[in-house]
């Protein structure tokens, strides 16, 4: 008999086992994001077939408005869970509020921030896109929870995931003793542990992952850097290929596979870059960094800022340790400018 057959609720249960610290309530709210996760994928995979990406003007033949897979996959996440008992509040890329649990429902002590389909643009074209999501715990007094309970540092968060909606579905998680991957079973609806304890390969595959389109707008650290990676420049007799699908989750996935190195700057026009601190780049470094790799802003580890507001953006470095610890060395020279 080769690998056991572990299922994601076997996994989980199995973890709880091991640390005490994870109660049920991991369990329970890690097994509706699976439950979750199955829905969007049946409508992800049906999306081209079902004509559910129309504007939000249009009917189906149910003459129920037609929502954009995005919402509709915001309303799943939240729907899927808002009973659970075991979350405070929640907020969504999809809702510039934050979400309170309704009152006919208890809350609980965490706290979950969900990009429900991320990269959405890109599903008519088939490629691969992605849910992200991060559960922190409540830090205020109430019972029910409040938007100061989901602006917390990337430090303080006691789980992140994403799953990948690709070739085939997979969910990734981890509750801060390793990375695990669990690919669906459509056949059966069911994830299963297809990636155990997950690590960034040493060394990785010289890849680096950005879009070139914004090089005119770089700063002159970031241009030298990838200048340097692609041996623009003669520094390099390795160079690097690119690989970039404008997917942020696939673009992680491969990273986290292969190792390598994703990368989302700032520039000229947006300083602060484009993807989402609190649901997007927090969840991923913690990942990355439990599978042996890092995130950074450029600067100072994602996981250490200190975030001010519910949807603030950040610039990305993210992949092999080596990598992002030599983009910091060559954004240096972009502060040292600054300072003059
Ligand atoms: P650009 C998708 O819209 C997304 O939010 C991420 O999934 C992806 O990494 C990024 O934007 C791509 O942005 O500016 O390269 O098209």
């Amino acid at each position: 008999m080769g690998t056991p057959i572990v299922t994601i609720s076997r996994h989980i249960i199995d973890m709880e086992r091991q640390f005490p610290e994870a109660t049920g309530a991991f369990s329970a709210i890690l097994q509706d994001i699976a439950f979750a996760a199955k829905l969007i994928a049946r409508e992800v995979n049906m999306a081209g077939l079902v004509d559910i990406l129309g504007g939000t003007d249009e009917r189906n033949i149910h003459g129920e408005e037609v929502q954009k897979l995005d919402a509709w996959a915001h309303d799943v996440i939240f729907k899927a869970l808002d009973h659970c008992g075991h979350l405070a509040c929640m907020a969504s890329e999809e809702s510039e509020e934050f979400l309170p649990i309704p009152d006919k429902f208890r809350a609980g002590k965490y706290v979950l921030l969900y990009d429900p389909l991320d990269g959405s643009s890109n599903i008519e074209a088939n490629i691969s896109i992605g849910t992200i999501f991060s559960i922190h715990r409540k830090i205020t007094e109430g019972e029910r929870g409040t938007e100061q309970d989901c602006i917390q540092p990337g430090r303080d968060q006691v789980a992140a995931g994403y799953v990948v909606y690709g070739s085939s579905t997979m969910l990734v998680y981890t509750t801060g003793h390793g990375v695990h991957g669990f690919t669906l079973d459509p056949s059966i609806g069911e994830f299963l542990l297809s990636h155990p304890d997950m690590k960034i390969p040493k060394p990785g595959q010289r890849i680096y992952s950005v879009n070139e389109g914004y090089y005119s707008k770089w700063t002159s650290g970031q241009r030298a850097f990838v200048d340097h990676l692609k041996n623009a420049d003669g520094s390099n007799p390795k160079p690097f290929s690119l690989r970039y699908t404008g997917s942020l989750v696939a673009d992680f996935h491969r990273t986290l596979l292969y190792g390598g190195l994703f990368m989302y700057p700032g520039d000229s026009k947006h300083a602060e870059g484009k993807l989402r601190l609190l649901y997007e780049a927090a969840p991923l470094a913690f990942m990355a960094e439990q599978a042996g790799g890092r995130a950074s802003t450029g600067e100072v580890d994602i996981r250490d800022v200190m975030p001010v507001s519910l949807h603030q953006r950040i610039p990305l470095y993210i992949g092999s340790k080596d990598c992002v610890d030599l983009a910091e060395e060559y954004l240096k020279q972009d502060v040292l400018i600054e300072a003059k």
